[in-house]
């Protein structure tokens, strides 16, 4: 079975028990400590080998917890680099020591840049990009039908454009929830006259936010250089096979089941766990289709099949989906779990609450934010970058 490491965005035992549902504060104690320790997860191991490991790790002065499949350890920043110099002396742990140190690389390491097929490339590794929101559908849940007009969403794209957008993702399906589906005619039919406007006039690359490989072939052929799909490629067989054809960067979203039915009673036992697992499974499929790992891009999926509370969470430890080694997309704009927790706010008052998501995302390692208010939200980008990457001057 293939490993899963990341690091867990939690440090203290009260955070340690609510990121690992099934073990008790008590048990947890040994992890924290008093010395700046990183909490590691690794899970799908055989009885055999989280035994040895976890053994390993105490021999060297490291505290661990074998649950099942899975072992979490932590150790001082010292202790650790000892304790990986041991891991490779092992055979039998080489598995478990490349996925640690594959792990830790990752959590800190710079996105990789995301080449697009006409041969621009997005600097991802220098910078957070913004992506403006253009919906083309009568019904879409924070701007439905005020861009419904080719025209308008035209217009539209073009004024983020000018507002500091990065790409503009063209959409022409509405994912609210409880949302009916559109044919493919249909959407093909909103997407394509926007998409080809804006690859034409707007400067910025243009993604088309679709599942359908029909309606994807259509937005590409009219010049988007970029396939953003939230099913991640499990609606329809023919998208992946078509993103590896063309050499497209795709972004991959969790949702739990489909927009009809996701908001209906969502339930995950460790959320963070089981959307990392299912992106890093969807990242195989799409590699196995010919997709090269440097044009994936993963997504949470904020408010698709996500209580207000796992949205939180999520937001909370988004840094964790960094182990996976893509770069990770975060749409929180004007969602309903920021109205919610503001008290009930309408969708055209949520920009400050956006702000925030938007600070926090970048804070976690996001390299894209996917957002309507783009003049606003490219600001709390560059304010956030500016303050992550100073340096104090020498005297
Ligand atoms: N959210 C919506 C639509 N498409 N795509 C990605 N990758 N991530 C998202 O969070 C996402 C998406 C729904 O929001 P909208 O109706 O405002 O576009």
């Amino acid at each position: 079975m293939k490993l899963r490491a990341r690091i867990l965005a939690a440090s203290t035992v009260r955070d340690l028990a609510a990121a690992l549902p099934g073990l008790g504060g008590h048990d947890l104690g040994c992890l924290t400590g008093s010395h700046p320790s990183r909490v590691l997860i690794v899970e799908g191991l055989a009885e055999q080998e989280a035994a040895r490991a976890s053994a390993l790790i105490v021999d060297a002065g490291g505290s661990a917890i074998v649950n099942g499949d899975r072992l979490v350890w932590s150790a001082t920043p010292r202790v650790q680099a000892k304790i990986l110099d041991r891991l490779r002396q092992e055979p039998a742990l080489v598995a478990f020591s490349g996925a640690v140190s594959h792990a830790l690389a990752r959590w800190s390491e710079p996105a990789h840049d995301l080449a697009l097929p006409d041969g621009r490339v997005l600097p991802l590794s220098q910078r957070v990009h913004v992506m403006g929101i253009v919906n083309v559908t009568p019904d879409s849940f924070s701007d439905g039908g005020r861009f419904s007009e080719a025209g308008d969403a035209i217009d539209h794209g073009l004024r983020l454009a000018d507002e500091g957008a990065d790409i503009l993702d063209v959409g022409g399906e509405s994912t609210r929830p409880g949302a009916d589906p559109v044919s493919a005619d249909d959407e093909a039919g909103r997407v394509v006259p926007v998409v080809e406007a804006l690859a034409a006039k707007a400067g910025i690359p243009v993604s088309v936010d679709t599942t359908k490989a029909v309606v994807a072939r259509a937005a590409l052929d009219a010049g988007a250089q970029i396939v953003n799909d939230v099913a991640a490629g499990r609606f329809d067989a023919e998208l992946l096979p078509l993103v590896a054809e063309r050499d497209t960067p795709i972004v991959l979203m969790h949702m739990l089941g489909e927009p009809r039915t996701m908001q209906k009673d969502p339930r995950y036992a460790d959320v963070v766990g089981e959307i990392s697992a299912f992106l890093e499974e969807r990242a195989s499929a799409a590699i196995e289709a010919g997709v090269s790992r440097e044009r994936i891009v993963v997504d949470p999926g904020f408010g698709f099949g996500k209580t207000r509370e796992h949205n939180l969470v999520l937001l909370q430890r988004l840094r964790e989906l960094r182990c996976l080694g893509f770069p990770v997309l975060s749409g929180t704009s004007r969602k309903s779990f920021i109205g919610a927790t503001l008290g009930d706010l309408p969708v055209g008052e949520r920009l400050e609450g956006t702000g925030a998501t938007v600070a926090l995302a970048v804070m976690g390692g996001a390299s894209l934010v996917r957002v309507h208010d783009v003049r606003e939200m490219a600001r709390v980008v560059r304010m956030v970058e500016a303050v992550l990457s100073a340096r104090e001057a020498p005297i």
